[in-house]
């Protein structure tokens, strides 16, 4: 299948918020991000995690297990507030370089069954990247087929629209330098795998372990496995770390920078 020249980039809720402060964004993180990516002129999509403005509000109100009682309407519409101020803040950081962002807000776009996107409306995103804009969707709630509401992460949106509109590459912009053998804040004998085919990746899935936090749609086993959605549908996935000033600019320009690459046969 020939894939058209689409980059799509997912950045992690630890790089761009502060996962031990509520409702902090890495303010000088973020602007360094957009700045890197103004450089870069192809067709993108940004899609981003909720980190310290989405998880807690989610995990209060137990968004994620979907609708038992109304008064978890108000969670649920707080939920959503707070990450489109997210959304907000990363969007003023791009405009401010000159990238032509937009929002998408996940929640006006897609339909959920068990927490699994079953429906997207993806035209407007087409038509969006078409005409040169680059749209910044989020992780977020979701209305749900069976469960009546729940939340959808960002990695989840990232795999879905790489595939939906064969995406060329989706690049995961990380806190650490990619996928390690262990969690490398509290192993420091981790070690970095730098290429990794998805089959073998696929083996290893269940021996990925560690989370930051409250984190309600799951740690990096839930990560790797949308990553292999992604792969086996042939997008080139790449985890880079983004705290790392100039190796989102280094990949965008088709360098090889320090992270994990994860190889397809396809
Ligand atoms: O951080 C979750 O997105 P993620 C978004 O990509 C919310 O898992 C609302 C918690």
């Amino acid at each position: 299948m020939k894939k058209n020249e689409l980059i799509i980039l997912k950045f992690g809720g630890s790089v761009i918020t502060d996962k031990e402060n509520p409702f902090t964004a890495r303010i000088d993180v973020i602007d360094q991000l957009a700045r890197e990516i103004s450089e870069y002129k192809g067709k993108m999509i940004i899609i981003h995690g909720g980190g310290s403005f989405g998880h807690p509000i989610a995990h209060k109100y137990k968004i994620k297990e979907g609708y038992r009682e109304t008064q978890q309407l108000v969670g649920f519409a707080e939920t959503h507030l707070s990450m489109q101020k997210l959304n907000t803040i990363i969007l003023q950081k791009l405009i401010k370089y000159g990238v032509p962002a937009v929002p998408v807000p996940p929640l006006s776009i897609i339909f959920s069954e068990n927490g699994i996107i079953r429906e997207m409306k993806c035209d407007v995103i087409e038509k969006m990247i078409n005409m040169g804009f680059v749209p910044v969707l989020h992780g977020d709630t979701t209305l749900d087929e069976k469960i009546g509401f729940t939340i959808v992460s960002g990695d989840q949106i990232a795999a879905y629209l790489s595939m939906k509109l064969n995406a060329a590459r989706l690049i995961f912009v990380l806190d650490v330098d990619g996928l390690y053998t262990n969690d490398p804040r509290k192993f420091p004998k981790a070690k970095l795998i730098e290429e990794i085919d998805v089959q073998t990746l696929k083996k290893m899935v269940n021996t990925f372990k560690g989370k930051r936090g409250v984190d309600v749609t799951g740690g990096i086993a839930e990560k790797v496995r949308w990553i292999i959605y992604a792969a086996e549908r042939g997008t080139q996935v790449t985890l880079i770390n983004g705290n790392v000033v100039g190796r989102l600019k280094g990949i965008l320009r088709g360098e090889k920078a320090i992270g994990t690459y994860i190889y397809s046969k396809i």
